[in-house]
């Protein structure tokens, strides 16, 4: 860096708005603690090839916690509940207006959700969630939530809609053909997964439908980030171990366009369950065929949640500035962008552009950066 460039740079910080300031260190905080974890979480970080490996490694104690756990952890810290509360908890399989059903202790229970418990949690119950269920079957409390997937009301953007509660892995299910793939989609899906907390998983569908696994898609790109991408068809029987191999001992919940095959993939991962699928789906019709999410319990600490069909996958409450923590691939490049705090969209001498341009750097990836940093603004 040459002494004008140096002078440049110093004007540039100079003249940037205090407030501007302010949030770019409370974003670079975060960016810095995520990195921690991150660091960890390719250390583990599971692929294709690995995944066998993995799961004998990590064994049972990755699986999630029994509901002997929760109470266990709820005797721990009990906060406002009392020993009576925790022979109570369950998990709510399913949510309908004012009411819901909830496992608890190998049965399944109708509870009524009261409207001061939907009033006084920030979002409405979701499936997923461990409440407190009191002798007459009323919820008296959502517990705290260790992960959520959630996306905005498409009518009230401010809203945040819960699709489930608690889930340690999201699969996001997307198919080549009937209906087309769709990357941008799998990008905000993954933006919604990771902020949430859960560990996502791609998996390809309706492979059969294809001639080779020459006319798969790059999804490369995705399997560099860590994330599992796993072709499979309900059909064939193909991939369905490998599936099978990600959500054990877990609770996952499948999410992914309508008709896309989740429906299908819960049934044939489970051949007892019988969960209507659309067999006549046509493409924009509007059709959807699971109407709310449903969790399955497939014994074992292993969980499934299904979940209707999603159109449009909107973002909220995400700025610019930590949009590129959902980019890491771009971190590197970045260092050597000329200006420090170089977006990587409009400036001269930007090392990430320049990367795409070489090949380097995915250009659908970037892409779809530059898109989602339009539509922030
Ligand atoms: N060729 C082929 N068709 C499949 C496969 N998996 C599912 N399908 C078909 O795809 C259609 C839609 O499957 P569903 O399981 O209902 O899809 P969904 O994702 O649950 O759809 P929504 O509930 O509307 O969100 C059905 O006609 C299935 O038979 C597959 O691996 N190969
Ligand atoms: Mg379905
Ligand atoms: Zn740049």
């Amino acid at each position: 860096m040459d002494r004008t460039e140096k002078r440049h740079r110093k004007d540039i910080e100079k003249h940037r708005p205090y407030d501007e300031m302010k949030a770019r260190k409370q974003a670079g905080k975060i960016r810095r603690a995520m990195q921690k974890g991150k660091g960890e979480a390719r250390e583990n970080r599971v692929t294709e090839d690995n995944w066998e490996e993995l799961l004998d490694r990590h064994g049972p104690s990755r699986k999630r916690p029994s509901l002997n756990d929760i109470i266990a952890d709820l005797r721990e810290s009990p906060g406002e509940f009392g020993e009576g509360d925790f022979d109570r908890a369950g998990i709510v399989i399913s949510v309908s207006s004012g009411r819901c059903r909830v496992f608890q202790d190998g049965r399944e229970l109708d509870v009524l959700v009261p409207g001061d418990v939907a009033a006084r949690q920030k979002s409405a119950l979701a499936v997923g969630d461990r409440v407190i269920v009191d002798e007459t079957s009323k919820l008296t409390a959502v517990l705290p939530r260790r992960t959520v997937l959630a996306r905005p009301d498409p009518h009230m953007k401010h809203v945040q809609r819960l699709i489930a509660a608690n889930v340690d892995v999201v699969v996001h299910v997307v198919s080549l053909k009937s209906p087309p793939l769709r990357p941008r989609l799998i990008d905000r899906f993954l933006i919604a997964i990771q902020r949430g907390g859960a560990q996502p998983v791609i998996c390809v569908n309706k492979i059969d439908l294809i001639e080779s696994p020459a006319a798969l898609p790059d999804l490369d790109p995705y399997r560099d980030l860590g994330v599992a991408v796993i072709p499979c068809s309900t059909k064939t029987g193909e991939g369905l171990e490998a599936l099978r191999a990600q959500v054990e001992g877990r609770m996952t919940a499948l999410v992914g366009h309508s008709g896309v095959g989740k429906s299908s993939i819960i049934n044939a991962l489970d051949t007892s369950l019988t969960i209507a699928t659309n067999t006549l789906h046509r493409r924009g019709t509007g059709r959807h065929t699971t109407s709310a999410s449903t969790l399955y319990d497939f014994g074992g600490g292993t969980y499934l949640i299904d979940t209707p069909g999603i159109r449009e996958f909107g973002l909220w409450d995400l700025d610019r500035e930590s949009l590129r923590d959902y980019f890491p691939e771009f971190e590197e490049a970045a260092e050597h962008c000329r200006f420090t705090n170089c977006t990587h969209v409009h400036e001269p001498d930007c090392e990430v552009k320049e990367r795409v341009e070489h090949g380097e750097l995915n250009r659908a990836r970037y892409e779809t950066y530059v898109r989602l940093w339009r539509d922030l603004e």
